[in-house]
């Protein structure tokens, strides 16, 4: 995307981006505005500048006003905007809610290098049978920014995604864990890179490499301890969940929004208690890392 394409209204290096759908499609409607608000409160305490990253009236923002994040979560049906659909939500003038892939791509026009969100998207169960990669791993191998995340979901297959990672060339460092999180629950089956323990160790790290390969970098930050959920209980919820998901036929980019808000229900909001608990701690780090650049 050509410079010129986006409104920009970030700080470059001492920014950090925040994506829409994770609030439009990731959270209960009442929970979005009051989540941004505090994402971007604790950006400005680290001393970094929050970019919060939509597409509004076709145009691809970064560091949207109240008025337009206001605008874009009352939208009605406003939609998930990926890489494949990015353009035609520019020349359609429409409202969009920017996933990981096309935060990311913004960022990059913007000069942002950091950006905090709860989960990427990645290589999803049943692989063999029905292909549904995210456009979030391609991004990440295609724009310097670098993601701190907890992982990914784990309706998503963790152990292919990390691999895909790899294939992709797109290192993972884990934030204090040897292990790859996997969002609700602090490890994983798989691996990362590296471990680094300090914020400014990280920052170093990320200015290096970004620097060097023009690609992404995955920081990965586990849940904080008190808002993990035990995996027992967590995969009764996740088996319903996606039973129901294939009995509707929910597919495509309708398919996390789906499972997301089933499981906050399932689990009587102990899901979404650990979602908000893991982006705040997430973009905690990534204005901790972006400061010390
Ligand atoms: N993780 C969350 N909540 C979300 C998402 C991820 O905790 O809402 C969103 C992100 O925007 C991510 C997208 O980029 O889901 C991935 O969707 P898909 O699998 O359709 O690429
Ligand atoms: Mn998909």
């Amino acid at each position: 995307m050509e410079r010129r394409q986006v409104n920009n209204r970030a700080r470059g290096r001492r920014s950090v981006a925040l994506e829409t759908t994770l609030l439009a499609h990731g959270v209960p409607s009442d929970s979005a505005l009051p989540l941004a608000e505090r994402l971007e409160a604790i950006i400005r305490q680290e001393k970094a500048w929050p970019a919060t990253i939509g597409v509004i009236g076709g145009i691809p923002t970064a560091g949207m006003t109240p008025e337009e994040l206001t605008a874009l979560l009352e939208s009605p049906d406003v939609p998930k905007v990926n890489t494949s659909n990015l353009g035609l939500i520019m020349n359609a003038g429409r409202h969009g809610a920017t996933t990981v892939s096309t935060t990311i791509e913004i960022a990059t026009a913007a000069d942002i290098a950091l950006f905090a969100t709860g989960g990427i998207g990645g290589v999803h169960r049943d692989y063999g049978k029905h292909l549904d990669v995210s456009s979030d791993l391609l991004a990440l191998s295609r724009f310097p920014v670098a993601v701190v995340t907890s992982g990914v979901k784990s309706l998503l297959d963790v152990v292919a995604t990390r691999e895909a990672l790899e294939t992709l060339g797109i290192p993972v460092v884990g934030f204090r864990t040897d292990a790859f999180p996997a969002f609700y629950i602090r490890g994983s089956e798989a691996g990362v890179d590296a471990r680094m323990d300090d914020p400014a160790e990280l920052a170093e790290f990320v200015c290096f490499e970004l620097h060097r390969t023009g690609r992404g970098i995955v920081v990965a930050n586990p849940v904080p301890e008190a808002d993990e959920i035990a995996e027992d209980r967590f995969s009764k919820w996740l088996q319903q969940a996606m039973t129901e998901a294939q009995e509707r036929g929910v597919t495509g980019r309708d398919v996390t929004p789906f499972a997301l808000a089933r499981l906050h229900e399932l689990s009587d909001g102990e899901t979404l208690r650990s979602n908000l608990a893991l982006v705040e701690s997430n973009a905690r780090l990534a204005a901790q890392i972006a400061s010390r650049l």
